[in-house]
């Protein structure tokens, strides 16, 4: 089996991108997102950062915090604060194709989580791992219950810790050991591009064994609508902020119901945005 991770360039072939994350585990869309749009976006993080010095101190203190390190950084709820994030969050390929991969297992699906990460020089390798940590007692099968997004705000390179993942680990019941890490492979990336896996697949965050390049992500996640997020997206986004953004966004972020999970008062949750 190929192990490098398939990529794929713009026009999308949405069946065989659909494929190999489904069959593989994990692919590479390459220009995801545009230039401008990763400059935008580091610097509205840049700028809420400095304006809100309390978000080292959640992000120090975040349950998270202990595996990703002290040498990461990091910013949750991006849709509540980041004026770049919403469109970011839809970009179109990547929520298409999770809508389509977690179709045979829920009707709807939710965001998991809209985080930036800045991994500084130092960040040690991560142990090999998969996302569905918290959701351990869904049986495995063949059809994954979220996928799992890190998009490059500036490059991706064996040097400053690329994504590690082992193609075809997916799939395995909650306890499956870790793979050895030979089978593991990095994906490299120019800014814009977006690595998209299942949350079942192992993978880890590289070691930055650079002196100054901060790897810099954009990460997220989509997952069946009957399973717990992991931010709370109606918290992070209350009814007041949310009751502007796009319906699809909305949808994403909780307000919204998987058959009779999620009411509100008994009926559709959007009823929580009229008159805010
Ligand atoms: O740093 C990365 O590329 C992956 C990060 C990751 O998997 C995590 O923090 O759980």
């Amino acid at each position: 089996m190929e192990k490098t991770v398939p990529r794929f360039t713009r026009p999308y072939d949405e069946a065989a991108l659909d494929a190999a994350v489904r069959d593989r585990g994990a692919a590479v869309l390459s220009a995801a997102y545009s230039p401008e749009q990763c400059d935008t976006f580091l610097s509205q993080v840049r700028a809420h950062l400095a304006e809100n010095p309390e978000e080292a101190e959640y992000a120090a203190n975040s349950v998270l915090g202990g595996f990703q390190g002290d040498t990461t950084s990091t910013l949750h709820g991006l849709v509540g604060v980041i004026p770049a994030a919403p469109d970011m969050v839809l970009q179109k390929d990547l929520v298409g194709c999770a809508r389509r991969v977690l179709s045979p297992l829920s009707d709807t699906i939710l965001l998991t989580i809209a985080e930036y990460m800045a991994r500084e020089p130092g960040a040690f390798r991560q142990e090999l791992h998969c996302d569905t940590f918290s959701w351990r007692h869904v049986p495995a099968g063949e059809n994954p219950v979220a996928l799992t997004v890190m998009a490059a705000m500036g490059d991706f390179t064996a040097a400053n810790g690329a994504t590690w993942v082992v193609l075809d680990s997916h799939g395995g019941p909650p306890t499956a050991p870790a793979p050895d890490w030979s089978e593991a492979v990095q994906a490299e990336m120019s800014k814009g591009d977006a690595l998209l896996f299942r949350a079942d697949l192992f993978h880890a965050g590289g070691e930055n064994t650079t002196e100054s390049d901060v790897r810099q992500i954009f990460s997220m996640g989509f997952q069946v609508a009957w399973l717990r997020q992991v931010e709370n997206g109606t918290l992070s986004v209350p009814p007041a902020q949310a009751a502007a953004l796009q319906p699809e966004l909305q949808e994403l972020l909780g307000y919204s119901n998987e058959l009779v999970l999620g009411l509100y008062k008994g009926g559709h949750p959007r009823n929580a945005l009229k008159n805010v």
